[in-house]
């Protein structure tokens, strides 16, 4: 956590420090930070949460051949985007906003889209480039050019390889996760997934094969493999450790969302049972928020039948709402094309989505407004409410230790009308707040305009009509520790 005063500066140092005269403040009076409640996040999560938005893309033999799930026997033949350009498809994830990509290395089908050592099945063996491209290094190194991160999907169940379901196979698996771990640069990501589906090639055997998914992979010594060469990249399985699934694949998270869940409970392992991700635990054993994960296109890969089914800037909109909204990350799906490419249409529609959140969060209508808390906890400079329009994650308006309910009134510097409120909890401290309400000051009196739950690293409360008002009220009705808000925003959608 990056806090506002050196963590090791507590009560007894500001003691200290006020005594030899250093600092002129009422020093005595300042209270050291809230003790964090429940489970935290990590360094690595944090960074995860703050990026918000980021894109998959799904590209691989099925492209070419107009399936979702290869079935291991695709010749390398029939990978030849006739196109590629790894700048054209970053610059779009980049101006959609997306703050990273996940490239799928190996889907389910087995092919690799870098030469791997240790397979034949890869584009060394495609037209591609004459067999000498890589599109991991290509989409890698256009991440770096433009400044966003970069991820890998590898997927653990394989149809092509023969020796899938026999414990040769993972030593295989390993290798090829080694390779992306030390080639590549940073990832902030490994995205394991958790489809085991039976049937395939497997070097020619052509049969039905089953594994138990809670001990084939040997899930802790593998993911050690990434903590030791990639210790910020973040982890994810279904159940986490890092980020988990949100239970679904049309990027809508539940209300609540909390960022937590009971490890303790069976089914709580990759590929395991999906039963509580949607909406998390509470209070839960560990840190595990969720990655709303949707493709912009009916499928994940590209089919050219899709090209008039590409989701509006509305829909986009509305998931943006429902999963950034609701304290998650967005992982949107933009499939390349046969030449290697994002769609026209895809474009179009991103572009429009961007330019209405962009207009919708340029102007904070909250900013410069007075504000009357009903307890602060002292001192004001440390944790008073004009923190929570500093724009920073880590610093918060916060009460004495035994608050559980409070208010926070904003007197606007001029009626503003506004049908986005914009919420965060300084999460380094966990998650506190169970529900809260907002007010706005009509005909003399408060009248409540919303009510909602969870708010964790970020809540988005969307109205169906704008309000005009000049005094608007945060009330946190339910917590479980005293609240520390982070951010506080009034935004109207164009
Ligand atoms: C699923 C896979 O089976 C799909 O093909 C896709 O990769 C999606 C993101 O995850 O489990």
């Amino acid at each position: 956590m990056r806090s506002r005063l050196p963590l090791s500066l507590t009560v007894a140092g500001l003691l200290a420090l006020a005594s030899s005269g250093c600092i002129s403040i009422n020093s005595a009076e300042a209270s050291p930070p809230p003790a964090p409640y429940g489970p935290v996040p990590t360094e690595r999560q944090l960074r995860w949460h703050e990026m918000e938005f980021y894109g998959f893309l799904h590209f691989t033999v099925n492209t070419f051949t107009d399936k979702e799930w290869g079935y291991g026997d695709e010749s390398p033949q029939v990978f030849n985007p006739t196109d590629f350009d790894a700048n054209q498809i970053v610059r779009t994830a980049k101006a959609a906003g997306m703050a990273g990509v996940i490239l799928t290395a190996k889907h389910h089908d087995g092919f690799c889209l870098w030469p791997s050592r240790y397979t034949e099945h890869s584009v060394k063996h495609s037209p591609w480039k004459g067999g000498q491209g890589d599109v991991v290094r290509e989409i890698a190194d256009a991440c770096q050019r433009h400044g966003i991160r970069f991820g890998v999907y590898l997927s653990p169940w394989d149809r092509n390889h023969r020796d899938y379901a026999r414990p040769e196979y993972l030593t295989y698996y390993r290798n090829q996760l080694r390779e992306l771990l030390t080639q590549y640069g940073d990832l902030f990501t490994v995205w394991f997934d958790g489809a085991n589906g039976g049937d395939g090639y497997y070097g020619g055997a052509r049969e039905k094969r089953q594994i138990d998914n809670r001990t084939y992979y040997d899930w802790p010594n593998t993911w050690q493999i990434v903590r030791e060469w990639q210790p910020m990249a973040c982890l994810f399985s279904d159940a986490g450790p890092d980020f988990r699934w949100i239970g679904n694949e049309r990027g809508f998270a539940g209300d609540p969302c909390w960022a937590t869940l009971d490890m303790t409970k069976p089914g709580r392992y990759p590929g395991g049972s999906s039963e509580g991700l949607t909406h998390g635990e509470r209070p839960g054993t560990a840190w595990i928020p969720a990655e709303c994960d949707v493709s912009i296109r009916p499928g994940w890969f590209y089919h050219p039948a899709e090209d008039s089914q590409v989701k509006t800037p509305a829909q986009l909109l509305e998931i943006y709402y429902a999963s950034v909204g609701r304290g998650c990350c967005l992982n949107l799906n933009l499939p390349p094309d046969r030449r290697g490419r994002i769609h026209e249409n895809d474009i179009r529609s991103l572009a429009d989505f961007r330019r209405i959140l962009d207009t919708t969060f340029a102007t904070n209508l909250a900013a410069g407004a007075r504000f009357q808390a009903s307890s602060i906890r002292p001192t004001r400079r440390l944790y008073g409410p004009r923190l929570v329009l500093d724009g920073q994650r880590d610093t918060y308006w916060t009460t004495p230790d035994e608050v559980r309910t409070a208010e926070l009134a904003l007197t606007l510097r001029q009626p503003a009308t506004f049908n986005v409120v914009d919420l965060r909890e300084a999460i380094a401290l966990g998650q506190r707040i169970e529900a809260f309400a907002l007010d706005q000051w009509r005909d003399g009196a408060w009248v409540e305009f919303a009510q909602g739950t969870s708010i964790g690293n970020r809540r988005l409360v969307r109205l169906p009509q704008k309000i005009t008002t000049d005094r608007v009220r945060l009330r946190i009705i339910r917590a479980s520790a005293c609240p520390a808000i982070a951010e506080f925003g009034l935004y109207a959608e164009p």
